[in-house]
This record gives C-alpha cells, structure tokens and sequence, in this order.
C-alpha cells in the first residue's frame, strides 16, 4: 500500500493510505542508512489491520529543515500592508525561497481593513510583474479565506511569512479549530520563538495543510549566483535575448533584462532587489545572505 506520512512522533509513523489512518514503524536499514523518514514523505508500507510497517520511501520533491516537513507543493506567504507594515526585500525573499525549493508561492496580503490611500497598489504591481497569484484577506473577518481553501485541493501547502502578519488566524480558520496560538506581536517575542514542536500534515478541501509556519529563518543557502539569477521566473522570457550567454543581468552590455527594466516590463524594485542581493553574493564571496 501507498500513503502519506501526516504525523510522527517518538518513533511511530502515522500514515494516511486513501480514506485510514494506519500506525507504523520503520524499518531499521532507514536509519542505518541516515534517512529517517520525515512528515510529507510518500511511502509504501505492508499492514494488519491499523499497525504496519515503512518498507519504502519515495524520492522527495523538496523539504523544509523548519518545520521538517517534505513534498511540499504550495506555500502561502502572507504579509500583511500595515501593522507590521509590509518589507517588500523580505517578501522578496521568501518568494526566493520558494523558488529555491520549486514551491508554488501564492502571496496572501492580509489585513485589508486597515488598508488607506490605495497603498496596496505599488506592491501588487510589483507581484503581478514577478507573475505571481495575490488574494487579499481579512483573517479576522474570514474574508478572502474561501478563495484560500479553493487552492488547497491535491497540494500539501505550507504557511510562511513574518510575525504578526496572521498565519495562525488564517490556519485556525482554515483548519477549524485552534491548531495554533495566535497573538499581538510583543507577546510572541516575549515568548521566545524557537518553541520545538512536531507538525503535522493536517487534511482540509482535498488536500493537506502543514500546522506549523515554515521557512522561519530565512538563511537558506544558494549553490550559486546562477542558481539565484534563476529565482526570478519573470526573467525567464527574456534571458534568451541577451548579448552573452550567461549574462548575469548586472553590468553586461546587450542585457534584455535591463532593457526591459527600463521599457517597465520588468518591475524595477524587484531588479534592484536582485541586484543589491547579487552584490552581496558576490561580494560575500558565501552564498548567504
Ligand atoms: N486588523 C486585522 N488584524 C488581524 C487580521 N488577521 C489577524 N489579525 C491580528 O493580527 C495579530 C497577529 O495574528 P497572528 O495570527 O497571531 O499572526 P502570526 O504571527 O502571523 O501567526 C492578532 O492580534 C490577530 O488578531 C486582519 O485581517 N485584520
Ligand atoms: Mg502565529
Ligand atoms: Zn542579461
């Protein structure tokens, strides 16, 4: 039988195969080996009844360190405009993110109610040049979750973004029930935020949502300036233009990227987002940032 692993604790894997949920161990040669397996793989296992046990684990798609969680599809990085107000090179980064690990990003802007003077406008244009989904929310009121709970069919979708923005408002709603705390931001730090706990994958519309908000460090690695160039999917129509193959869109002469920068094709805060980071690639000589 094939199934999902939606939770793990102290040694026993409980795994989803269609409509059960069936309790098992794992097979020792997993850990001889150092692949334990995690929340999210996709597994085969032999059974009696609701006890079995893992004889195989399928090649992963991705994984995320924090939470530990695997096969990720989707992840929905919230933001909200005000209150925190909005850090458009640390939206950036979780898109990088994402990019990094072939997630889907679906960017949810949330707190509309205190939203003034259209000041939405300059980041969603600056989304819809990236090409990338947006939905605007308003957790508390449980506007805009609807549209939410219609991505989240056949995806295993991760929550990400800063503190306070409303991850766990919009996961307690999604979810219906109170999976997570939720609070003003100075009780949250004064809390501490490195609170260890197990997620699980927990099921709703058709798919399966992780109960715990990832990439919450956001020092991930990249291998190389290339592989951070190709973290922008908006350059990807253009990059065949340029003069030089392997053209890092930075100083070389004949690059359509900076050509469609300047005709406003090309958002220009998302280049010199680009650019800032890449000099600092660079510059670092590590690929941290
Ligand atoms: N005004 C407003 N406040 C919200 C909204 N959604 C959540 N909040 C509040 O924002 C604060 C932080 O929410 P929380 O879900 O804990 O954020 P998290 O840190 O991202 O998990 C809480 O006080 C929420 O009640 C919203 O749509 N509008
Ligand atoms: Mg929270
Ligand atoms: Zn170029």
């Amino acid at each position: 039988m094939e199934g999902t692993i939606i939770k793990g604790i102290g040694g026993f894997y409980y795994i989803k195969v269609e409509e059960k949920i069936i309790e098992c161990k794992a097979r020792g040669k997993f850990r001889n080996k150092g692949m334990s397996p995690i929340v999210g793989d996709r597994v085969e296992i032999t059974a009696n009844n609701d006890k079995g046990t893992i004889e195989k684990i399928f090649e992963r798609k991705n994984e995320l360190i924090r939470p530990l969680v695997c096969n990720i599809t989707q992840a929905f990085v919230v933001f909200a405009l005000r209150n925190p107000n909005i850090n458009l090179d640390l939206l950036n980064k979780f898109l990088i993110q994402c990019e990094l690990k072939k997630i889907k990003a679906i960017i949810c802007f949330n707190k509309i109610d205190l939203l003034e003077n259209h000041e939405e406008e300059e980041v969603v244009k600056m989304i819809e040049s990236a090409g990338y989904e947006y939905i605007f929310l308003n957790a508390k009121k449980g506007i805009g979750l609807d549209n939410l709970k219609n991505k989240l069919k056949n995806n295993v979708t991760v929550f990400c973004g800063p503190s306070g923005v409303g991850k766990s408002t919009i996961l307690n709603n999604i979810v219906g029930k109170n999976i997570m705390e939720t609070g003003e931001i100075s009780t949250k730090l004064k809390r501490g935020k490195h609170t260890t706990r197990h997620s699980e994958l927990v099921e709703v519309c058709g798919g399966f949502v992780v109960d715990t908000p990832g990439f919450s460090t956001l020092n991930l690695n990249v291998e190389s300036k290339e592989e951070f160039k190709n973290c922008f999917p908006e350059f990807w129509e253009y990059e065949d233009g340029c003069k030089f193959s392997g053209c890092m869109h930075y100083k070389e002469p004949g690059c359509m990227i900076k050509k469609a920068v300047e005709d406003n094709e090309i958002n220009v805060n998302r280049y010199e987002f680009y650019i800032r980071t890449l000099e600092e690639i660079i510059k670092g000589g590590k690929n941290k940032w």
